[in-house]
This record gives structure tokens, C-alpha cells and sequence, in this order.
């Protein structure tokens, strides 16, 4: 199974996460961006990552990929049966994949992709607004809900819900955003805690090290 994307993007490491969890292996493949290869456009007819390919059968969108994945690999589960369970699961990943994304991509796509991967420069005022006044709301409903170490955002198991919102949190640390300390101590731990599990550290580590060698 192919994914197609980078795992700098959230949604496609969150993506390799659930994967890694469940023990599947996906072959993570670049989108040819800015040229896009012939058989990622032809799994993601509106261009975005990530993309898949099992065989004949494509998608497109990290859910609907998880989903997929879910249903064909159902152990462990990451979306619980339970109908609370559920609904919560679902919030969490449609929380991060909508407001956390969409204020850190305000901040990474100005400061890395623009400059680095686009040849375009920064809009430093739209990252410092997002950094500065989108970003510490969100983490301030993230500090109330996050759990004490070694625990959960739903159940008492890992789920999607801890993957999708943590999974943004890499972008942060790549950019050295820092978690106010005194303001948000439980949401640094906690999603420090997630991301150095081995389903998301190798990505990690890879994306620290394009990163170092594209710096300026
Ligand atoms: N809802 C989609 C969002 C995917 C998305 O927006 N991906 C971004 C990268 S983080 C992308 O491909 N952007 C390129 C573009 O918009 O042309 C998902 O969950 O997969």
C-alpha cells in the first residue's frame, strides 16, 4: 500500500501513525510536488496529501484513508465501537485536522514551505498573528481536556484522537513555537509523550533532518 505525500503535512504523518500502530506497512512516496506525478494525481483529483493506493483502489483525505485502514485492519482499534467513545474520537480528530491545522499551517507554511519548498517569501505578519493571538486559545481548551501522563484523550486506550492531535504538534517543534510553560505544561508533556512513540518518532526524526539541510 502507497501513500503519497510528505510527512511534514499533519495529515499524512497522522495518517503513517495509525498506520504504524496497527503494525501496517505503507510505502511513503513524494507527490512529485510542484510537478505532480501522474499516479498521485491520479489518486487525489483536488491535489492534496495524502493520497493512497491499495492495488486498483484509491483515496484521497487522511480520514477517509484511517477509516479505510480501520476497517481493513481492525486491531488494535483505533476508533472505539462505543457510541461516546466514538463521537469524542471523531471530535478530536476533526478539532486538529480543522482549527489546531489550519492555525499551524497559518505558521508553517510561511516560515518552511513558502521560503524553502515554494520559492516564495514569508507573510511573517499571518505567522505572527497566528502564533501570537490564534495559537494560545487553542491550546488553552487543548490544557483543560489533555489527560495526566500516561493517559488518554478518550477511554482509557490509545486512540485517532490522541494521533490527530498530536500529530500538529511536530510542525510546532520543528519551528521551535514554544509551549508557554507556565500556561500550557500539561499539553507540552502530553504531546511530547505521543510524539516519541515509535509510530511517529522515525517520521520525525527524517523531517528534523530535510529540515536542517534546507535551512538558509
Ligand atoms: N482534509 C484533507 C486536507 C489535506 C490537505 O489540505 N493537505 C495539504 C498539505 S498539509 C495539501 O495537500 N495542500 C496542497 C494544496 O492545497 O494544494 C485531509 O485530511 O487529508
Amino acid at each position: 500500500m502507497i501513500v503519497y505525500g510528505s510527512s511534514l503535512s499533519p495529515y499524512v504523518r497522522k495518517v503513517l501513525a495509525v498506520a504504524g500502530e496497527k503494525g501496517v506497512d505503507l510505502d511513503l512516496q513524494p507527490t512529485g510536488f510542484p510537478n505532480h506525478s501522474a499516479d498521485f494525481l491520479a489518486a487525489s483529483p483536488f491535489r492534496k496529501m495524502p493520497a493512497f493506493r491499495d492495488g486498483d483502489f484509491t483515496l484521497a483525505d487522511s480520514s477517509a484513508i484511517i477509516h479505510y485502514l480501520e476497517a481493513k485492519f481492525p486491531d488494535p482499534a483505533l476508533i472505539p465501537a462505543e457510541p461516546q467513545l466514538r463521537g469524542k474520537t471523531i471530535w478530536y480528530e476533526e478539532f486538529a485536522d480543522t482549527i489546531l491545522v489550519s492555525c499551524g499551517a497559518k505558521i508553517f507554511f510561511n516560515r518552511i514551505v513558502r521560503p524553502r519548498f515554494m520559492g516564495v517569501p514569508c507573510n511573517e505578519e499571518e505567522a505572527q498573528q497566528a502564533e501570537l493571538n490564534d495559537l494560545p486559545p487553542i491550546l488553552d481548551y487543548l490544557e483543560k481536556v489533555v489527560p495526566d501522563p500516561g493517559g488518554y484523550l478518550v477511554g482509557d486506550a490509545l486512540t485517532l484522537a490522541d494521533l490527530a492531535v498530536a500529530s500538529p504538534f511536530a510542525n510546532f517543534f520543528h519551528l521551535n513555537v514554544e509551549l508557554d510553560s507556565e500556561r500550557h505544561p500539561r499539553t507540552r508533556a502530553y504531546t511530547e509523550s505521543v510524539l516519541a512513540r515509535p509510530s511517529f518518532r522515525p517520521f520525525i526524526e527524517k523531517e528534523a533532518a530535510l529540515l536542517e539541510r534546507t535551512a538558509a
